[in-house]
């Protein structure tokens, strides 16, 4: 673990938001945060107001809210446009009946109208379930049925990929597309929107009324429906000021698809509530476009995935050459752990740090995160933020020393947890086993300084001759080789180790696979790292199976290992 440690890099911009880290954690009160919404005294709420309207009643409603582009549309809207057409939203889907507290799915690529669709729904009270356009038959009929979705808004492209004679609650489907044959529960978006008033009262909600129901998948098990309410908009706020450092004026953009929930907490929930235009790009990955939409929008602040950085860092520097980034002022990602290679490489080709954060779809808001104002510790995920405590346990709920792996834990509560999984108190339950502590099901180590190390999921830990390996160790040297992309590192059962470590390894261009190669990557790592962690065995792929939020699905290594079924695939990229 300590080879990782040492390396330190300052603050490149001194002036944050936050300011001092030690200060602001210690005077840090959530009251001082909720005070800032007016809904303090009323108790009454609506996150899309909050979002859309109050910049608008403030005056500020000719501001760009969201600038979209994909292949084939680019095009800006201001906070008073998503005003007008959330309220007609709202009104389209009152006139189907629909009514607070009912489940509205989402099933669309990333387009304006998805973004009108998720504030209007909540402008109704209803609850807003997110899914990712790539989701089959399967996939969408499980999260439909679980949650009693009665409505869903989707394209005509993906609308065969709902089967409406499996789904009794379904009672509405909205269409977003230019020929909808509407009638029998199926209704045209265009043609209702004209029709709809821009004007709509809002359904103001209490602060623990739902929100979001964000479907998840766990390492067993059909996925799981976390479920969030509108008081989770305190943390959104509260990281939005701290983590992502938002000021006024800012040109954020987050990569994330709002099927996961990195793209509706920071991809709709933070920007808005600060009142900064919001870039989305649809379409797919291609480093060229991305630099691009960095450059014509003028983007300050960048949210993205080790994933992604790994790929621009594949991509090479002469790419990089051809487009001004210097708009860029902040840069963090979150999903996986960040590879200090790539916060190395963020330093060499961007001049900026890249900001490690780290929080799950169960915790609804960032909790342990890297800082604009504090020195970052590549390989680590940085300390709590102001308002969290977090602390290594273990199965007895006893705190553990520095440097001693265990289960990462947060104190409950805290504003944006999650109140429920749907239809499965137990499940909830587990996560709350140990008195006082939400268990997160990750595992980490926290140094004398309180920098925490993410290590692996509890059932990722490799126990190889009695030495404990984290995967992500291994899976960063492998990402220095030269020749190494990217890596998905699993423990092989061994009658006399135990279990050896077994690594998959997909090349960059212009590698060819072969034994030698195998055997200079393991010497690599042997070398690089120690004996223990280096890898006994090496397959090379193609493609390595990776969630769409791009973490690498080991269990899904693990299962083409053992021969066995791979479980849940819902999730799985292409
Ligand atoms: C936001 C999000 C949660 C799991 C989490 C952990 C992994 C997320 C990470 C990280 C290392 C980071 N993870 N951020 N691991 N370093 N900075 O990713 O939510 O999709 O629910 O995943 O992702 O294992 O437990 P979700």
């Amino acid at each position: 673990m300590s080879q990782l440690q040492g390396e330190v890099i300052s603050p490149g911009v001194p002036s944050s938001n936050m300011g001092s880290y030690e200060e602001a954690y210690k005077n840090f009160q959530w009251e001082d945060v909720e005070k800032q919404f007016s809904w303090y005294v009323t108790g009454k709420v609506n996150m899309a107001y909050e979002a859309i309207d109050r910049h608008v009643d403030a005056g500020k409603g000719a501001r760009v809210a969201l600038q979209f582009s994909d292949p084939s549309r680019e095009e800006s809207y201001t906070y008073e446009d998503m005003q007008g057409l959330t309220n007609q939203f709202a009104n389209v889907l009152r006139k189907y009946g629909i009514t607070k507290g009912d489940r509205v799915f989402v099933f669309m690529p990333r387009t304006p109208e998805l973004y009108v669709s998720v504030l209007g729904t909540l402008k109704v009270g209803a609850v807003v379930g997110p899914l990712f356009e790539a989701f089959m038959e399967t996939a969408v009929k499980d999260r439909l049925e679980d949650s009693g979705a009665v409505a869903l808004v989707t394209t005509p492209a993906l609308l065969p990929r709902v089967k409406r004679e499996e789904l009794p609650t379904l009672r509405t489907i909205i269409v977003v597309g230019d020929e909808v044959a509407a009638g029998d529960g199926i209704v045209d978006y265009k043609k209702e929107m004209e029709a709809a008033s821009p004007e709509a009262e809002i359904e103001w909600v209490n602060r623990e009324d739902g929100l979001i129901l964000h479907y998840t998948s766990g390492s067993t098990g059909k996925p799981k429906g976390v479920y969030h309410v509108h008081n989770a908009m305190i943390q959104h706020y509260h990281t939005g000021n701290v983590v992502l450092d938002l000021k006024e004026g800012d040109v954020y953009w987050c990569t994330a698809d709002p099927g996961w929930v990195t793209g509706t907490s920071y991809g709709i929930f933070a920007p808005w509530l600060h009142g900064v235009t919001n870039v989305v790009r649809g379409g797919r990955f291609s480093p060229a476009d991305w630099y691009e939409t960095i450059q014509k929008n003028k983007v300050t602040v960048w949210y993205s995935a080790p994933t992604a950085f790994r790929m621009l860092m594949g991509a090479g520097q002469d790419v990089i050459k051809q487009y001004d980034l210097s708009s860029l002022r902040h840069v963090m990602s979150v999903g996986e752990p960040l590879n200090p290679e790539v916060v190395r490489w963020g330093m060499k080709v961007y001049n900026h740090r890249i900001h490690d954060t780290w929080w799950m779809t169960e915790t609804g808001g960032q909790l342990i995160c890297n800082y604009p104002s504090m020195p970052i510790k590549p390989g680590s995920m940085g300390k709590p933020v102001p308002g969290i405590e977090a602390a290594i346990i273990d199965e007895n709920g006893k705190e553990l020393p520095p440097y001693r792996m265990g289960n990462l834990a947060i104190r409950t509560p805290w504003p944006s947890v999650m109140r429920l999984i749907w239809n499965n108190a137990p499940k909830y339950e587990e996560y709350f086993r140990i008195p006082g502590w939400y268990i997160s099901g990750d595992t980490a180590y926290m140094d004398e300084d309180g920098y925490f190390w993410f290590q692996g999921r509890i059932d990722d830990v490799i126990n190889s001759s009695g030495e404990r390996i984290g995967p992500f160790e291994v899976e960063s040297k492998l990402v220095e080789h030269p020749a190494v992309a990217e890596a998905g590192v699993i423990g092989k059962p061994d009658p006399v180790r135990g279990e050896i470590i077994k690594a998959f390894i997909s090349l960059r261009e212009g590698f060819t696979p072969s034994e030698e190669l195998k055997a200079e990557i393991a010497k690599f790592v042997k070398e690089g790292l120690s004996a223990h962690a280096a890898p006994r065995e090496i397959e090379f792929k193609d493609k390595l199976p990776k969630t769409r939020s791009g973490k690498i699905m080991r269990r899904v290594l693990k299962a083409w290992e053992l021969n066995l079924p791979a479980g849940d695939l819902s999730t799985i990229e292409d």
